[in-house]
């Protein structure tokens, strides 16, 4: 049985783990059957405890952009172990990895680093609340920023109401400073700001959205919300967790040419281990503590191991820039071959792509927003999925996230995958 040694590891999970996992979406609630324990990874491919071996297209949700066991990456972290895992005090290091970083972004002059994209969205919020002395912030409905009180909130029914819990144990008083706009909608927030005028505090967003599938923003739109934060007052904060250092070395800030007021970081800074980030100029960053009162702590931040992953990565970045290029024509490539694909089937469906972040969505509306994302048939996404799972071909498990490439993946990778996908459906 193909799955066998998984589903005996999965049950052994559940009596000990919620769920039998430690991130949701790993549990394959959104297309059913038993997920798949690895057991090892290297450059495109994993094996899973069954001995089966996959082509990967999430790479670690993102983090590996080089591929699995990236041998700079691997070499850092040995070198560092010896060193001593964790400290608690400042190193020469973290130095390091932060002057690379703010050399890489444009708009940034400081940079604080935490463990998790979670964690970055969290404390970006809270410094712009302290910086802005203002209470509400605007996101956006299918965006994610991680699972911080703040951002599990529901869209309220109009503009002047406020949103509402999406989660059990957060509270009213959270989600009431918290208002939805929609995503490629730009009356949306003006909307809201007019309605809550000099109490916005930032409007935040994923330039390229990347948690409704990939939803690349539509021309205008981010420039239109640059403007309404600069005339409103409000910080406009990229949420970067996905696109920084993935769309381009400058993340979506260079590959799309906005400026934001602040920018949150997660996955590839880290190389592939715990690393949250956000960053802005030094006049806002310095009411940032323990320089201001604005709190924000963390025992493991700056961690040496992490930090060692994510120089070794920002360097090979730095190294081979062309890196982008190849995944933009990776992913080009594994577009055209799954468009042939699915045109054959006869089957309603769009294909969303953005650099190296795409996503395949079984519906006839252009998918520009959650609401058209979530018109997408889950039964037949469900079975593509599992059809591509079953010949080696690992999607994300859900039809509301990205694909994102890494440059291990090659030409045959992606002709196996486009052949898995035109066997899974029949074509
Ligand atoms: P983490 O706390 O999971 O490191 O980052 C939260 C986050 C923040 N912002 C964006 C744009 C993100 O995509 C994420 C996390 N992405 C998900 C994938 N959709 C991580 C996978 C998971 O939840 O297990």
């Amino acid at each position: 049985m193909r799955y066998k040694r998984s589903s005996e590891l999965f049950r052994q999970a559940n009596r000990v783990l919620p769920g039998g996992v430690n991130s949701p979406v790993r549990a394959f609630k959104s297309v059913g059957g038993t997920p798949v324990f690895v057991s090892e990874a290297r450059g495109s491919r994993f094996t899973d405890e069954d001995g089966n071996q996959y082509i990967d297209f999430i790479s670690s949700w993102g983090p590996l952009l080089f591929g699995h066991a990236f041998p700079p990456v691997l070499d850092a972290v040995i070198e560092r172990t010896r060193k001593g895992t964790s400290f608690g005090m400042p190193t020469a290091l973290e130095t390091e990895v932060a002057e690379l970083a703010v050399s890489m972004v444009p708009h940034i002059e400081k940079i604080r680093f935490v463990n998790s994209g979670t964690e970055a969205c969290m404390s970006v919020v809270r410094l712009a609340r302290g910086y802005t002395g203002r209470e509400k912030i605007i996101k956006f409905a299918g965006c994610y920023h991680g699972h911080a009180d703040a951002f599990l909130i529901e869209a309220g029914s109009g503009a002047v109401t406020f949103g509402s819990p999406n989660s059990p144990g957060v509270t009213r008083g959270t989600a009431r400073d918290t208002l939805m706009a929609r995503y490629n909608d730009l009356e949306s927030v003006k909307e809201l700001l007019d309605a809550n005028p000099g109490e916005v505090a930032a409007v935040i967003l994923e330039p390229v959205a990347g948690n409704m599938g990939c939803i690349p923003p539509e021309a205008g739109f981010l420039e239109g919300v640059r403007e309404l934060c600069t005339t409103s007052g409000a910080l406009l904060i990229f949420d970067e967790v996905m696109t920084g250092f993935r769309l381009a070395a400058g993340g979506a800030q260079q590959a799309l040419g906005i400026r934001a007021d602040l920018v949150a970081f997660g996955k590839v800074i880290g190389g592939g281990l715990p690393v949250g980030a956000f960053g802005g100029p030094a006049e806002i960053m310095a009411h940032l503590a323990p320089e201001g009162p604005v709190y924000q702590a963390g025992t493991l931040s700056g961690n040496p191991l992490a930090m060692g992953a994510g120089l070794a990565m920002l360097q090979a970045i730095e190294r081979d820039p062309g890196v982008f290029n190849r995944l933009s024509a990776k992913t080009a490539y594994l577009h055209k071959g799954l468009d042939e694909v699915l045109k054959s089937t006869g089957q309603p469906y769009r294909i969303n792509l953005f650099g190296s972040m795409i996503s395949v969505h079984f519906t006839d509306r252009d998918v520009r927003d959650f609401e058209s994302a979530a018109t997408g048939n889950n039964e037949h996404f469900r079975k593509y999925f599992h059809g591509m799972l079953d010949r080696g071909v690992y999607l994300p498990p859900s039809a509301f996230e990205s694909y994102f490439l890494n440059d291990a993946l090659t030409e045959e990778d992606l002709d196996l995958a486009v052949e898995a996908a035109a066997a899974a459906l029949g074509a």
